[in-house]
């Protein structure tokens, strides 16, 4: 019998499960070389954690590991219902907020390494997390697909950790009571954009007006393994910033409110990191909330102790 205890948090509605025992050792390196032994040589972990019957196709883990550089406290590799992702804003917010259950870290700031470079988190005293992201920049403006039973689309593909496509031009309505819908006509956006030249796009966004006072933007978006994302996606809103910012639509240091399909919200904000090359570095900032801790049961005999898959 294997066991791997877990601490589930969500950040906006968008569940965390941080695995923090039963995990197997990886070999000294950086966090990317440690995510292809996992994913290679340990991909059982993956699955057992997020998919069915102990996980959901919502649910995002992170395994913490060691790091090759002395800049960073720790190492933080993210996984889904069907791989790994780069970097992960609502689970770095679920991370930070787990550490602090745990009393392994106090307000103030954490350096973590990811697949695809530092971040810092700040875990301020009311709870909140900000977390400057990595670079992130537009790689594309004005990519028009057509979309089967939509027509035309067009939008912006960019990286905020992870790679999107975003577009406004969609004519769908951002209601929660229509997220199926939604999840289908987006999947077909992304068939669309992979097959344009984007095969790296594995997210997408629908923007439109928000329903709070105080927000900018509501967002629905598409996640890898077919769901939506509950919160607004912090990869996601740097993506946006990335794309704002590249239009002149908002300043350095002009705060931006942005609003997911169930009403919950990141704050975001940006500094240039080089503004001739559009290249800049997003904080998003957040709430989770620590749901349960608890103990995976792997019994050997189980023929599902690595998931339904
Ligand atoms: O918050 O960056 C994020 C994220 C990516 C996928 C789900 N959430």
């Amino acid at each position: 019998m294997k066991r791997i205890q877990v601490i589930d948090s969500h950040t906006g509605g968008e569940p965390t499960r941080v695995v923090i025992g039963g995990a197997p050792a990886l070999r000294p390196g950086s966090v990317k070389d440690q995510l292809v032994e996992l994913r290679d040589e340990h991909d059982w972990l993956r699955k057992s954690v997020v998919l069915e019957p102990r996980g959901s196709d919502v649910i995002v883990a992170a395994l913490l590991v060691d790091v090759d550089d002395p800049d960073c406290e720790a190492g933080v590799i993210f996984f889904n219902n069907v791989g790994y992702l780069g970097m992960c804003g609502h689970g770095t917010i679920g991370v930070v907020t787990t550490l602090a259950h745990l009393g392994r870290i106090k307000p103030g700031v954490i350096k973590l390494q990811t697949p695809v470079g530092n971040v810092s988190a700040t875990l301020h005293e009311d709870g909140q997390v900000s977390v400057t992201n990595v670079p992130s920049y537009r790689k594309a403006n004005k990519v028009s697909v057509t979309v089967e039973g939509l027509g035309t689309v067009t939008g912006d593909v960019a990286w905020g950790g992870n790679w999107f496509f975003l577009t406004e031009d969609h004519g769908l309505v951002l209601d929660f009571q229509r997220v199926a819908h939604l999840t289908e006509v987006a999947s077909r956006i992304r068939e669309a954009v992979n097959a344009q030249g984007f095969p790296e796009v594995d997210h997408v966004e629908l923007f439109g007006a928000p329903v709070q006072s105080g927000a900018h933007s509501r967002s629905y978006v598409l996640c890898p393994g077919g769901t939506y994302d509950r919160s607004p996606c912090g990869t996601g809103t740097s993506a946006k910033l990335a794309c704002l910012a590249a239009d002149g639509k908002l300043e350095e240091g002009e705060p931006w409110v942005q609003e997911s399909i169930i009403g919950s919200t990141f704050g975001g904000v940006f500094r240039w990191l080089d503004q001739e090359k559009r290249i800049m570095e997003p904080t998003i900032t957040g709430r989770a909330f620590v749901t349960a801790e608890s103990t995976l049961l792997l019994h050997e005999s189980d023929p599902f102790r690595c998931g339904i898959s």
